[in-house]
């Protein structure tokens, strides 16, 4: 058990030690109601909190004394791929952004952590994007197989558990610019099909995944390469054969990420769906063959939520997430309109568990929520620990009575970072507070919320005290 963070969400130091500028950094704070802007040019009237996030890159050894004290087995967080390769696509490596993931792995190992790592968590150098248009580029598999193949030399000693791409089926909301930029390093142009754009930008990803996969076996058989899916899964919104049907095809746009991962090749529904729409995908004898040589160890997964959809008549189960998702009356919601669904959890593991049969990981799982620093820097976040430990039971059941293989579970955000979809420092997850505003103001002071001692309870309990 252990926690998880990502480089561009705590790290910031963005210019420092030879860092390239990556997509994270040309974005700017919105909210719930405002997505985040996206300026290709850095804009001096703006705040872009990714720059200087919570200061760990200088002030990790003090945090990784907190998660000592909390007992973290293992911390999640990922390589800056800007630090390695600043603009992307250089032939060596940026030395000093090496040794900065040499030292803070060592850190770790210092204090018992195992160091479970992310290659693209959201990020890429905007080089990549400025001079090859991101992951539309096939070129963008040769790079990609470079940086990882640097890490694992690098880094196998110290790492053993990698995943590849974060959450890459959170495109699947191809309407999402935000979603979009992080994911694959696509800024649209006008009149494009976004959703063949999209599509085509995955399965360059899943190839360069599946090639990282291989790498990474013949530099260290014993490295676990897994994949990393957003895990929502959808429900149908009444037993209503209709709403059955629409969800099975919800599920099949959401998930197919999972079958390429996991079996090695492309999915008959999407094959069938891309001659359907006529997208003539760029993918070669080749690429098919490197996907069968490249198939994932685990499956990373995270969770926060579930959806629900209504069937529409549409005989094709065509899926759109930006307008076919609907509310699902059992369930509330936070702040930012996340269902809240612990139920869910043990129904996503038991799914995943019974197509795949390979082991799960939960890499994500935490309730975003507004916290109050009182005067005695104490924060009371009942309803965290609360959430958490409605999850954990969930988990546990998915375990225990279903027999389900999960390799461990690492909580989002051990500490306060600044919110991937709105740029916020307001939307905290941690279980340290980081004195830190929307608007870049506050000291970075770092105070334990009532959810420290609670989670450092329960995992010396692994799991039992609740
Ligand atoms: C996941 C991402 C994380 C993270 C988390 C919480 O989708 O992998 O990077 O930020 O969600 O989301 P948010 O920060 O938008 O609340």
């Amino acid at each position: 058990m252990g926690r998880a963070v990502a480089a561009h969400q705590v790290e910031g130091g963005w210019k420092e030690g030879g860092k390239g500028p990556n997509v994270s950094d040309i974005m700017t704070v919105g909210s719930h109601a405002s997505p985040r802007k996206i300026t290709p040019v850095i804009d001096e009237n703006e705040y872009y909190p990714n720059h200087e996030a919570i200061d760990f890159y200088h002030r990790y050894k003090e945090d990784i004394a907190l998660f000592k004290e909390m007992g973290f087995k293992c911390f999640r967080t990922s390589i800056s791929w800007a630090r390695i390769f600043p603009q992307g696509d250089e032939e060596q490596p940026n030395i000093e952004g090496l040794k900065f993931y040499d030292d803070l792995f060592n850190e770790l190992l210092k204090n018992d952590i195992q160091p479970v790592i992310t290659l693209s968590h959201f990020e890429m150098p905007y080089g990549l994007v400025e001079k090859y248009g991101g992951w539309r580029n096939r070129k963008l598999i040769t790079f990609f197989e470079r940086f990882a193949r640097v890490c694992f030399e690098r880094y196998h000693h110290q790492v053993k558990y990698w995943m590849t791409f974060n959450e890459i089926n959170n495109q699947a909301n191809y309407q999402s610019e935000v979603s979009v930029l992080t994911n694959s390093g696509i800024l649209f142009k006008e009149d494009e099909d976004k959703e063949e754009v999209v599509y085509q930008a995955s399965l360059y990803e899943l190839i360069a995944s599946a090639k990282a996969v291989k790498i990474a076996h013949e530099i260290d058989p014993s490295l676990q390469v897994g994949c990393m899916m957003a895990m929502t899964p959808i429900y149908p919104y009444s037993c209503n054969p209709e709403d059955m049907l629409k969800a099975v095809g919800a599920n099949h746009k959401r998930f197919w990420y999972v079958d390429v991962h996991v079996r090695g090749k492309i999915p008959g529904y999407m094959q069938t769906f891309f001659k359907r729409k006529g997208y003539a995908m760029d993918i070669t004898q080749e690429d098919l063959e490197a996907l069968k040589q490249g198939c994932v160890d685990y499956i990373g997964l995270s969770y926060y939520m579930s959806f629900a959809t209504k069937g529409d008549g549409n005989e094709n189960l065509d899926y759109n997430e930006a307008t076919d998702l609907c509310d699902n009356p059992y369930i509330p919601k936070t702040k930012w309109g996340w269902p809240i669904d612990a139920k869910g959890l043990r129904y996503t593991l038991n799914w995943l568990y019974d197509r795949y049969q390979i082991p799960l990981f939960i890499v994500e799982n935490g309730f975003g929520a507004i916290d109050v620093l009182e005067e005695n820097h104490q924060v009371h976040d009942q309803y965290r620990i609360n959430y958490l430990k409605e999850h954990i039971i969930e988990m546990k059941k998915a375990i225990d009575v279903d027999g389900v293989e999960v390799l461990g579970y690492t909580v989002w955000g051990c500490i306060d970072c600044v919110s991937f979809s709105t740029g916020e420092m307001k939307k905290r997850y941690g279980f340290i507070y980081v004195d830190k505003n929307n608007d870049g103001s506050g000291t970075l002071t770092r105070y334990k919320k009532d959810s420290f001692e609670w989670y450092k309870q329960v995992i010396a309990s692994n799991g039992e005290k609740l």
